[in-house]
């Protein structure tokens, strides 16, 4: 179990930060980002902080319900070189900040209050953003631990090779890259894993999204030789699996859409409206069937619908099996919340007994949503039918057999294809193009196609038995990226940033080799 532990965030070689075929082409990177650094601020870096990016095998929209999922750091990443400088005594500490693709992403200078509260602005949506999460968030646990020193000022460049709005979290790796810098420059040799992903969780939401766990989790936890079951309930917890040994071998591809769906901006009517609609569907079900006020739990909302799930069972004073347990509840919802249109926030109200004004105040007004009605039933259904497939999946992938054949394969990608359905029918997170993408790779031999990720765009990912990859390949740089994107097939980088075959990659790490 990798749930515990102490995290010590530094590592003096190469090779322990990238699997060794990564070393040739990241160590340039690397060392662009130190002579950068050095042009610019007079000196190298202390230190640079690395998190990679995620991709999620199966479980989607389910995190922040508390139900377990299945992601794996990727070898993409997010880093950030900095060089700590003491504060002058009576003054606050100043961050300059600057990006490597400074055509994409200009500099900015601030400064942080004594307290380490600094402003973000949600309607501002500068990128430094993310790297402010990352110092509200490690300011607040090192306040919380007794630390009262000076914030530490701080020069800071940036490189990340994650694209963003592109499903593979490109913003959970930033902040907690950022975090992590913000500690270390302030003197911190170590921090628990699992304190680290707590407070870069927390610290997203400062950008407006309310987001679950999956991600950072991912990112810090994440491991070079294997995959990870998280769950979050009672705790944080990741394990560690490996994939099972087959004939053909398998192997995990991501494919992007090149369609961008930038959270923060789109969030009212994506991200956050269904963190809504599933904790209002939490507690219009706990009400219709008197289950009394539902425990507040870690969801981001206070509510969640594997709190009631455990409600709903302490009632009937009976234990199941978590499948039989998930298979009721999808039973559950189809015959409590019936309105299959949809509930508006009027009808939502009266089932609760309030008023939409305070349905709206203690819902949707940290971060505001918009709907004519919220589709609970739809919603709640994928959210306990996902969360039988993880539990599904997870089987497959833990007790395979010693060699598994095709059609365990097959057995394993039947769970994906039909997440993608639920995605794309009942969750609406999928969009055409990765409906398109996951179809063109089926045909091809992907034996398991789905979007990853929040989905609206971004990235899709398959599990296909090895000797068909290229063939899978083939066809999606004929069927889609030839005539949709062709700048994918411009070069062999951008065909591999397009798609990729994907291995687990290694968490969050400080490198000081310098
Ligand atoms: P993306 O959009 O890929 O970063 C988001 C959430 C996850 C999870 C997935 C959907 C953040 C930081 N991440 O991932 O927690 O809910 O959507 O499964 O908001
Ligand atoms: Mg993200």
């Amino acid at each position: 179990m990798a749930g515990s532990g102490v995290y010590v965030p530094e590592v003096t070689a190469l090779d322990q930060i990238y699997a060794p075929e990564a070393i040739l082409s990241q160590g340039k990177r690397w060392n662009e980002l130190s002579t950068e650094f050095e042009r610019l601020y007079g000196k190298t870096p202390d230190f640079i902080a690395r998190a990679p990016g995620r991709v999620n095998i199966i479980g989607e929209h389910i995190d922040y319900m508390l139900y377990e999922v299945m992601p794996m750091a990727v070898a993409i990443d997010l880093l950030v070189a900095v060089a700590a400088v003491p504060t002058p005594e009576g003054k606050e500490a100043t961050v300059e900040i600057a990006n490597l693709a400074s055509d994409k992403f200009p500099s900015k200078e601030f400064t942080i209050p004594r307290e380490g509260d600094v402003e973000i602005s949600s309607e501002d949506h500068h990128w430094s953003n993310y790297f402010k999460c990352g110092i509200r968030g490690a300011f607040e646990l090192l306040r919380s631990e007794g630390w009262n020193g000076t914030p530490a000022s701080m020069k800071v460049l940036v490189h990340g090779t994650i694209p963003s709005g592109g499903g593979l979290s490109s913003s959970a790796a930033f902040t907690c890259a950022s975090a992590l810098a913000v500690f270390t420059a302030n003197g911190q040799k170590e921090i628990e894993k699992s304190k680290l992903v707590n407070l870069a969780i927390v610290s997203e939401r400062f950008v407006g999204v309310n987001s679950g766990g999956m991600d950072q989790t991912a990112s810090v936890f994440g491991d070079k030789d294997s995959a990870l079951y998280v769950s979050f309930v009672p705790e944080l917890k990741a394990k560690q699996f490996s994939f099972p040994k087959s004939d053909p071998p398998l192997s995990f591809l991501i494919a992007q859409t090149y369609v961008t769906s930038e959270k923060k901006t789109t969030a009212p009517i994506h991200y956050n409206l269904r963190v809504v609609e599933t904790t209002l569907a939490a507690v219009v079900l706990a009400k219709k069937l008197g289950l009394g006020s539902l425990p507040n739990d870690n969801g981001p909302l206070g509510y969640s619908l594997s709190g009631l799930q455990s409600k709903y069972f302490e009632k009937q004073g009976t234990t199941p099996g978590v499948v039989q347990q998930l298979e009721a509840m999808v039973g559950v919802v189809k015959q409590t919340l019936t309105q299959e249109e949809g509930y508006t926030k009027e009808e939502i109200a009266e089932i609760l007994e309030t008023t939409p004004e305070a349905l709206t105040e203690r819902y949707m007004t940290r971060f505001p949503v918009r709907a004519e009605k919220f589709q609970l039933r739809a919603r709640a259904t994928h959210v306990y039918s996902e969360s039988l497939r993880v539990n599904k999946f997870a089987e497959l992938m833990m007790n395979a057999p010693e060699s598994a054949s095709l059609s365990y394969l097959e057995a394993m990608g039947q769970l994906m294809n039909e997440s993608q359905d639920s995605c794309r029918d009942l969750f609406d997170c999928s969009c055409p193009e990765l409906d398109t993408l996951c179809n063109i790779a089926r045909k091809a031999g992907s034996v398991g196609s789905r979007l990853t990720g929040a989905g609206w765009g971004g990235c899709s990912v398959h599990l296909i038995p090895e000797d068909k990859v290229p063939q899978v390949e083939a066809a999606l740089r004929e069927e889609y990226y030839k005539e949709k994107y062709p700048q994918a097939l411009e070069s062999e980088d951008a065909w591999r940033e397009a798609v990729v075959v994907s291995k687990p990659g290694q968490g969050a790490v400080v490198y000081r080799g310098f």
